[in-house]
């Protein structure tokens, strides 16, 4: 067995929604590296042509796309477009998400459903205008980007946490619903990662010293750091590869720990 061919992805075609920073880039950088043809989207133009520049400057030539994907009618039309211009997709990664951390109690029922729309109902929606093709072709690979809080809570992240939790069963069921058709569905849970989205989390106090939650994310984690969008791809490529041709309902936390760890003993 060719065990760097199980892993490259030379002439596979690779959405990756969300990716025009962040997570996603670093996640679209890895598929290009391994050989594929990298596609994304993203909510803006000006946020499209930056990462644009942001991929040439890594020699990746992305075909970027500004498209809502809460939006069913402008989804469908991406996912012709892109089989239009680049061919049928073989990669589906569902990365983009948002966050709002508010109290339940605080939380309005519409700021509540926002988050469940971007975070749950449009990997749903993805999914289904991606998987016909997927089926026609004969093989398919789902990623979904989960979270920790897919399996623990915390105070002010009720949506996130509803959502990502769902996400979790939205994967099985996928895998569950269309594994017979050669199309695998897994999720990647990342730890703590240093993105934009969590850059409130490590902002430095006025006097200078390291915000609480990021000393308590330190401290929480085994390997004593926050993760780089960078530790996500080898687990993504492995997964969007045909290494991983028999895993299929499963989510790889790329965490450094947190979830074994049941957190220091007080001294
Ligand atoms: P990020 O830097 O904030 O990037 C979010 C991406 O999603 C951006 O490309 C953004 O596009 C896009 N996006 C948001 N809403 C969209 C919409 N309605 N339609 C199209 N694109 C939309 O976030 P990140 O930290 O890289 O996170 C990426 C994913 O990983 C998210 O699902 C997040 O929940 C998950 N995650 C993050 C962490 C972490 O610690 N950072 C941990 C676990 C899971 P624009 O640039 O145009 O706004
Ligand atoms: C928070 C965080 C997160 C994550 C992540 C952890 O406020 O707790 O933003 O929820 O970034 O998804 O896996």
């Amino acid at each position: 067995m060719d065990i760097a061919k199980q892993f490259s992805l030379e002439g596979k075609i690779a959405l990756i929604t969300g990716a025009s920073h962040g997570i996603g880039m670093a996640i679209a950088n890895a598929f290009a590296s391994a050989g594929a043809t990298i596609c994304f989207n993203c909510s803006s133009e000006s946020s499209k042509a930056r990462a644009i520049e942001a991929y040439k400057a890594n020699g990746v030539d992305a075909h970027g796309y500004v498209c809502d994907v809460c939006d069913e009618e402008a989804v469908k039309a991406l996912v012709a477009q892109i089989k239009e211009e680049v061919g049928v997709i073989d990669i589906l990664v569902n990365n983009a998400g948002i966050i709002k951390r508010i109290p339940m109690l605080d939380m309005s029922a519409e700021d509540f459903r926002k988050v469940i729309d971007v975070d749950l109902n449009a990997p749903f929606i993805v999914s289904k205008a991606v998987i016909p093709g997927m089926i026609e072709k004969g093989h398919g690979k789902i990623i979904n980007i989960c979270s920790m809080m897919s399996e623990l809570g915390r105070e002010t992240v009720s949506a996130y946490a509803a959502a990502k939790g769902g996400l979790k069963m939205l994967t099985r069921n996928i895998c569950s619903e269309y594994g017979e058709y050669n199309i695998q569905c897994n999720g990647i849970g990342p730890g703590y990662i240093a993105t934009s989205q969590t850059a409130p989390l490590r902002e430095r106090q006025p006097d200078g010293s390291r915000h609480p939650f990021d000393q308590f994310i330190v401290s929480k984690t085994p390997a004593a750091r926050w993760g780089e969008a960078e530790d996500l791809m080898g687990p993504a490529v492995f997964l969007a590869s045909d290494a991983s041709n028999f895993v299929n309902g499963h989510i790889l936390y790329v965490d450094g720990g947190i979830l074994a760890y049941i957190g220091k003993q007080p001294q």
